[in-house]
């Protein structure tokens, strides 16, 4: 009887623990949305990341199923699956218990990180079902939930054995709960980023990535044997270096810290910060100590060998960091994460570590290597020079255009002021400006007609951009200002629309119209994009009419290709040629009404995905640009 009461105590408060992480996902994973949805693979494959820190594994595979589902397999130990204090196999515990992470602790848990270790119970209660099998001892267990409840029945408390092996390991397979998620279908792309950079961070482990949801299975195998330093290559790859890789490591009060860096002649600062293997998106204090001791020994040598003189100003931290790309690595065994998204490292002694290791360590090395010093120090000069030019040009730009919200006079504006509901439309050409403006919703729609092709912003300089009448109109019709290199007058807060829907035909024009936007909104308006913001509008490629029936819009050749499959008899079809073949009624249905259009979300996860985007978007041959909007189109969000 005992024994029955003390398990059915556990099972309750288990459940209430699982019923917690289902009524409110978005305090465990961040949001229901699909960066919460692949936050689920980063959360198990975590694991099996801290069992090859332990020593155990050095082999993962990721498999994205066809049906939907996902499969992490790992060559460790396995999971403990022997009687735990509780009365039910230790694995239980680890998928059914909220911060399980710590329970039964070894060393390698102390260096996993924050989050991390602790989210398998989470992932749990969020799949329609959890599935795992592991080898361990000589057998293969199996256990199995749905929603987060075990439904394999224990034998004498423990799993049932599938079998003998000789190997060891642990396979999860899930299927996230279309109940909870807004989108279920896991992005490749951003997997695949995510599983490379772990690999840069991990550079004896393998990452296995398959995605078998379409016909030709895609394969890549992630290993970087060069680890931060290779990770700062792939950065740079498409930039003209300044100097080789830098890279150095050392330790500071049982904090271990490794850095990368590299300069390039881009004029960019790309820094980024990780604690445990976990990628700060919101920086913290390793980055802070690595900058600010940086920047000192920067001051210090450019004194030394004449470059600022005496009467001369230090460089910002910002001018010494033009051109950088960084690796900042640390391996804490106690890391504190505060901030909105709880990405930015809190600790204290985590900035004197990498700030020691960093003084003692680039001394070390420009010491030896004063050409490199010279270099990196030259891209400050010109960082600064730079600046100054920008601020001019910031305060004429600001004062001139302050009372002035349409400076061309082309902003049909919308008549309600609430920024959530409003949208604003960026309209290809004068034509399909003007049916737009007939056609939207006056109160809660507003269209700016753009025409031809706008300056395509990375190649201009910045006075260049801020003198292009059409982008100075929407940086003030968004209201929010923009940031670009130095000093940031960015504000999500002020933007006035919650969407600004990119409208261009759907055709290379198009393609290339929509990239340039882009292009624009991702230098001086990041947030935009981030926060989800910026969409495209999906105009449909054909109208058919059947004598019978209903007409219909159809978005794309398969579209047609199945209709003329399932409608046998005769219809007549439009093709639409561009936007300004739509009449207003036609406009409004197809593209602004928001109960029957269809809009595309643009999503980057952040700034990690940068370089890759930006060679996208502003490499010189077409079809990888075509390829990025393609891609972001399959996986598109559809706001029907
Ligand atoms: F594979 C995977 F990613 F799906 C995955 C692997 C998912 C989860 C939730 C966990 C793991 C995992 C856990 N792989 N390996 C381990 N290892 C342990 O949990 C383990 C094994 C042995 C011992 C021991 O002291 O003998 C201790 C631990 C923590």
């Amino acid at each position: 009887m005992a024994k029955t009461n003390s398990y059915d105590a556990t099972s309750i408060s288990v459940l209430e623990g699982l019923e917690a992480v289902r009524k409110r996902p978005g305090m465990y994973i961040g949001s229901v949305s699909r960066k919460g949805l692949n936050h689920l693979i980063y959360e198990i494959v975590d694991n099996a990341v801290d069992e090859h820190l332990a020593g155990f594994c050095d082999q993962i595979q990721v498999f994205l199923e066809k049906d939907g589902s996902c499969t992490v397999v790992d060559n460790g130990r396995g999971i403990p699956v022997d009687m735990h204090e509780k009365g039910v196999p230790a694995e239980r515990l680890v998928f059914t218990t909220l911060h399980a992470g710590g329970k039964f602790d070894d060393s390698a848990y102390k260096t996993s990180g924050g989050l991390h270790g602790v989210g398998s119970s989470v992932v749990n209660a969020l799949s329609t079902y959890l599935d795992i099998e592991i080898s361990r001892g000589g057998q293969i267990h199996h256990d199995r939930y749905e929603r987060g409840i075990p439904t394999e029945e224990l034998v004498d408390g423990l799993l049932p054995v599938l079998g003998k092996t000789r190997t060891t390991g642990t396979k999860i397979n899930f299927l996230p709960d279309p109940e909870i998620f807004e989108k279920t279908r896991f992005s490749a792309t951003e997997v695949k980023s995510r599983m490379h950079e772990t690999a840069y961070l991990n550079p004896n482990l393998t990452i296995v990535f398959e995605d078998r949801r379409e016909e030709q299975t895609e394969r890549i195998e992630y290993h970087e044997p060069d680890g931060i330093i290779g990770f700062v290559k792939e950065m740079t790859r498409n930039k003209t270096a300044v100097c080789e890789p830098i890279y150095y490591k050392g330790e500071c009060e049982g904090i271990q810290v490794e850095v990368a860096f590299q300069y390039t002649n881009d004029f960019q600062e790309n820094v980024l910060g990780f604690c445990n293997n976990i990628y700060n998106a919101e920086g913290g204090t390793h980055l802070t100590g690595f900058k600010t001791v940086f920047t000192q020994v920067m001051n210090s040598y450019a004194r030394e060998i004449g470059v600022l003189k005496e009467k001369d100003a230090n460089f910002t931290g910002a001018d010494i960091r033009n051109g950088m790309t960084a690796v900042v690595s640390i391996k804490h065994p106690d890391p504190r994460f505060e901030g909105q998204t709880k990405t930015k490292l809190d600790n204290p002694d985590a900035s004197k570590a990498t700030g020691k290791v960093t003084g003692d360590e680039i001394v070390l090395y420009f010491d030896r290597n004063l050409e490199v010093l010279k270099n990196v120090l030259s891209c400050a000069e010109k960082s600064a020079k730079i600046r100054k030019t920008e601020e001019r040009a910031k305060t004429n730009l600001l004062t001139k255009q302050k009372y002035s919200f349409d400076s061309n006079g082309k902003l049909a504006n919308c008549e309600k002021k609430d920024p959530s509901r409003c949208e604003i439309f960026i309209v290809e050409g004068d034509s399909a400006g003007g049916s737009a403006k007939t056609a939207r919703d006056r109160n809660y729609q507003a269209i700016l007609p753009i025409r031809g092709k706008i300056l395509n912003v990375e190649k201009a300089s910045i006075d260049k951009v801020l003198a292009n009448a059409e982008i100075k109109t929407m940086i003030n019709a968004f209201g929010c200002g923009f940031s670009e290199g130095y000093g940031n007058d960015f504000d999500i807060t002020k933007l006035r629309y919650d969407k600004i829907v990119i409208m261009a035909d759907a055709d290379v024009d198009g393609a290339h119209i929509s990239t340039l936007l882009l292009t624009l909104f991702y230098r001086f308006m990041p947030e935009l994009i981030y926060e989800g913001h910026v969409y495209i509008a999906m105009p449909p490629l054909y109208k058919v009419m059947p004598k019978k029936g209903k007409e219909e819009y159809l978005y794309d050749d398969k579209a047609l290709e199945k209709y003329r499959k399932t409608h046998k008899g005769s219809f007549t079809l439009q093709r639409y040629k561009g936007l300004g073949e739509m009449d207003a009624q036609q406009l409004w249905e197809t593209t602004l009404n928001p109960k029957t259009r269809i809009l595309k979300r643009v999503e980057i996860e952040d700034a990690r995905m940068a370089s890759e985007v930006t060679e996208v978007l502003m490499g010189a041959d077409v079809p990888p640009r075509k390829a990025f909007i393609y891609e972001h189109a399959r996986d598109a969000e559809l706001d029907i």
